[in-house]
């Protein structure tokens, strides 16, 4: 596949209602969309940063600027075999993952299409139906929070996960636990603790919960060793896996006992792949977290949900859950059994509802190969010159 264009486009999206974390109250959404064009085939992908630097260190801002200015240039004019191969052009450029993913999404997108495949088998995976749970976010009384469980019971979900920070936790979490003895119940801190509540965190061990997700600081996996020995629940990692070294890093040291994959937060399908595979090797179960996604993201979420190792229910949940309208069609749609089927049309199995885009879109701009970093034949292709020292 022979890139020719590169499109960003920024969306102003509004959640149906506030979603609340240990770092802050989310209520509209400033989604970033890709949309690279090759061999005249458009692929499109999602940047899942958020609008601060909150979760991890990217924003919509940091993500748009990385694309345009320094990804879109090293792939533009390139001939690829395949999206894999995006990979080795991008390398050079430090971090920046969720920018990455946007960009190797969407050409994974392509070639989904140009295989005539959908995206999920051409990624390996196996079951035609996933497993979905839900993200509850912080309420104002374990009296409301009881309220939002029970409504999501009673749309199927199969796993409840509660968001939790200090001076919203055990209580809340207590409220929930007496009202349903019996459902899969995890928690996520959103690294809002540090070592020194590890007393404070085992008091969790009373709730006979799934997990407990990143408790302690965003990148600190040597702590969550520590916190994992003194625990009876098991720890799951989110935002300190990056990579698939993490993960063997983590596992090594007995961080966690289950991994959390976010095609943004690891750089796109072939890493996710990687961080897979690892877990796979060591028998730690994966789930698909969620970061508040459009329809584009969800759908790469679904089929990435299909491989085998994903073994428990992730945050994919339905498209109206979060908005009035999704910008794909047909809309995300969760049975009563909580489960999502797994489209079989060829690409991310979903169509591209440009109209409502365009209605939606903020901010957007057009790179094509002029914009191209030119280098020379044979030349290592990073680090190029211009992006300096690391
Ligand atoms: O930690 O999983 C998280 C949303 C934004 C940032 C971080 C997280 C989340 C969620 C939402 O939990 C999951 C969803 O998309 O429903
Ligand atoms: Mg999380």
């Amino acid at each position: 596949m022979r890139i020719e264009s590169i499109t960003l486009r920024e969306l102003e999206m509004r959640l149906k209602s506030p979603f609340e974390t240990s770092f802050g109250v989310t209520q509209a959404r400033r989604i970033l969309l890709v949309e690279v064009v090759a061999d005249g085939v458009a692929g499109w992908g999602e940047v899942t940063a958020t609008e601060a630097p909150f979760y991890n260190y990217e924003t919509t801002d940091t993500a748009w600027q990385i694309i345009s200015d320094f990804i879109a240039p090293r792939l533009l004019g390139q001939d690829l075999n395949t999206a894999s191969d995006g990979e080795r052009f991008i390398a050079g450029i430090r971090g920046h993952q969720m920018a990455k993913a946007g960009v190797e999404n969407a050409l994974w997108c392509i070639e989904a299409q140009q295989r005539k495949m959908p995206l999920w088998k051409l990624l390996g995976g196996s079951r035609n139906e996933i497993a979905c749970g839900v993200s509850l976010g912080i309420c104002e009384s374990p009296q409301s929070l009881v309220k939002n469980v029970e409504e999501a019971l009673s749309s199927g979900y199969q796993r409840i996960k509660l968001k939790v920070k200090p001076g919203k936790d055990l209580d809340f979490v207590l409220a929930v636990r007496k009202a349903f003895p019996e459902i899969s119940l995890s928690i996520d801190a959103n690294s809002a603790y540090t070592l020194a509540d590890a007393d404070h965190l085992r008091a969790f061990d009373e709730f006979n919960m799934l997990m407990m997700e990143q408790p302690l600081q965003w990148d600190d996996i040597f702590s969550h060793a520590k916190l994992q020995k003194r625990m009876k629940t098991a720890l799951c990692l989110d935002e300190c896996i990056s990579h698939s070294r993490h993960a063997e890093a983590a596992i090594d040291l007995g961080a966690c006992r289950i991994i959390n994959i976010k095609l943004g937060r690891v750089g796109g399908h072939t890493e996710a792949r990687r961080v897979h595979d690892v877990c796979s090797q060591h028998s730690i179960p994966v789930w698909c977290g969620g970061m508040l996604e459009s329809g584009i993201g969800r759908a790469h979420n679904i089929a990435m949900s299909t491989l085998s190792n994903f073994t428990l229910p992730g945050d994919v949940s339905a498209s109206r859950r979060y908005w009035a309208e999704d910008i794909i069609d047909p809309e995300v749609e969760v049975t009563s059994r909580g489960t999502i089927r797994v489209p079989n049309t060829p690409g991310i199995g979903y169509a591209i509802r440009r109209d409502l885009i365009d209605r939606l879109t903020t901010r957007k701009q057009t790179r094509n190969v002029e914009a191209a970093v030119r280098v020379p034949v044979g030349q290592q292709l990073y680090p190029i010159a211009e992006t300096g020292s690391n």
